[in-house]
């Protein structure tokens, strides 16, 4: 059932990301009166209040108390995870979830559709049934290049649950600064976590404050996975334990891209306020760095509940090959022996010793060159399913025009929303089946952003693009599932993004209406 037209896209806001099955029904849809009768669980009825309130100008409250045709939320028990269906006619609005999670998804699509007609504001005619393609949707956000207090946390996070991501990755360490407090080593928080990238304040976030954050995603049926980066990007471990890192190795690259960035070179022992990236490595193969790697993972398991801990892996390239590879392994192993379902940065697919079932994240490119692809295959090989994240399409973080303020370039330079929303995640690891494919991940990471404004700069709109991939039909599936209607439907999110107070870059690649 998807018969309908882009053209109808384009008349009011549609979703995004695209639903499986949408179709326009007949007649003027449903009037949202100022009081709107409503049923359902009371968490979820305060959820859309709040949305609804905020997209009509506060002109629409719903009341559970009202009488009259009105909306009715459920849930009730079907087989696809996440999945919903939602019904609008004039006689009143259904949303059915066949779990907690699908009936909040519903309601981020009803919020998504009201739009205000002369008299008020509607739902139109609509029915639209509605499931994930893939069960991991992530963003993640880098606050070790720059920190961000609990708030700005909280904020992403309800800006990516209201695009149907389930999952936030936080980068907590990297070799400006430790952002979590471990309590069998304090010492990481007390030592490492004062700095970040230009001078700007660093900070951290107590047991406390991250077990805030797990609790809010939670409600929003978002999963966090920490990722402690290992073996490389760890300079502000030295400065807690200098016995536990090599020095510093200023490779020629290193210089070249301080001298491109203008940034500095790093000194052992000292705070590192650069972008430089490559340059520092644990000590790999003593007993110290075992048992600081166990600690670290058994506390930081300790405190998460979702199955996942991420240990890096990446641009290891102070780490002596033979090293990385019996390093990693070993990390996947203590990550395994902790509980938790380890995930690595692509370049550990290499690894032969890596614990079967590892997640592996694809960071390379869309067209994989130097062998990035044989790597992210490795960990199918053993077994484990791949996150993509390519960069030069889903780095939230790249420049998206050339006159942006804010952003890099590395990834094959300016990243578009186009850019951004035109790759199939099914076709572009050759030799990785649909099933390996364990879902998608749009990566911030904060070399030049500082604010919550600037995060909210570079990620929107592309994150609804990389929503769309993760969540919807693959391309050629679905009538609507291209640039062309994407481009149309996001137009139409404006009014809500500004009532949220999201402040998106109105990209002159969007007909934004
Ligand atoms: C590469 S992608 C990195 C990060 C940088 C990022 C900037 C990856 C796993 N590592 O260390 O922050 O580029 O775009």
């Amino acid at each position: 059932m998807t018969g309908t037209q882009p053209r109808d896209a384009a008349a009011s806001a549609w979703p995004v990301p695209l639903p499986r099955d949408v179709v326009a029904g007949e007649g003027p849809g449903f009037t949202l009166r100022a009081r709107t009768a409503v049923t359902g669980d009371r968490t979820v009825i305060g959820i859309l209040t709040n949305l609804v309130s905020a997209r009509t100008n506060g002109e629409v409250s719903l009341d559970s108390t009202a009488t009259g045709p009105g909306i009715s939320l459920a849930v009730m028990d079907a087989e696809t995870p996440e999945s919903y269906r939602l019904a609008a006619s004039a006689d009143g609005i259904e949303v059915t979830g066949s779990d907690a999670a699908g009936l909040f998804y519903g309601i981020q699509t009803l919020a998504q559709v009201i739009e205000q007609i002369d008299d008020g504001w509607r739902i139109p005619a609509v029915e639209i049934a509605d499931a994930p393609r893939f069960a991991y949707r992530g963003v993640m956000l880098d606050v070790a290049r720059h920190f961000f207090p609990v708030e700005v946390v909280l904020g992403v996070i309800d800006r990516a649950a209201q695009l149907k991501l389930n999952h936030l990755h936080l980068h907590l360490s990297d070799d400006q600064g430790w952002r979590i407090e471990i309590p069998s080593r304090p010492e990481l928080t007390m030592l490492a976590s004062g700095s970040a990238i230009g001078g700007d304040d660093g900070g951290f976030y107590t047991a406390e404050d991250y077990a805030q954050i797990v609790a809010y995603a939670a409600a929003r049926h978002m999963t966090v996975v920490p990722e402690i980066d290992l073996p490389g990007h760890t300079h502000a471990v030295g400065l807690a334990y200098p016995d536990l890192v090599e020095p510093p190795v200023l490779s020629e690259h290193i210089r070249e891209v301080v001298e491109a960035y203008g940034s500095t070179l790093p000194v052992a022992g000292e705070p590192y306020e650069g972008i430089a990236v490559g340059f520092s490595s644990l000590r790999i193969g003593t007993p110290a760095t075992e048992a600081f790697v166990t600690d670290v993972v058994a506390d930081l398991a300790a405190m998460t509940p979702g199955p996942y801990l991420h240990v890096g892996g990446d641009e290891a390239l102070g780490t002596d090959p033979g090293g990385y590879a019996a390093f990693v392994s070993l990390a996947s192993r203590i990550v395994a022996d902790a509980g938790k379902v380890p995930v690595m940065w692509h370049e550990a697919g290499a690894a032969s010793d890596l614990h079967p079932g590892t997640i592996g994240q694809y960071w390379g490119f869309v067209s994989p060159i130097d062998g990035m692809d044989e790597k992210a295959r490795g960990f199918v090989a053993r077994g484990g399913r791949l996150i993509l994240s390519p960069a030069d399409a889903v780095y939230l973080d790249m420049k998206d025009a050339v006159d942006s303020e804010l952003g890099l370039t590395w990834a094959n330079g300016v990243t578009s929303v186009e850019r951004a929303y035109t790759w199939e995640p099914g076709s572009m690891l050759e030799g990785v089946a649909e099933s390996a494919i364990l879902g998608i991940e749009a990566p911030l990471w904060t070399e030049t952003v500082r604010t919550p404004d600037d995060i909210d700069t570079l990620m929107f709109p592309r994150i609804a693009a990389a929503a769309e991939a993760a969540w919807s039909p693959a391309t050629g599936e679905h009538p609507l599932r291209t640039w062309e209607s994407f481009r149309e439907r996001v137009g139409g999110h404006a009014r809500l993004w500004d009532a949220l107070g999201i402040h998106f870059r109105r990209s002159p690649e969007i007909p934004w209406h």
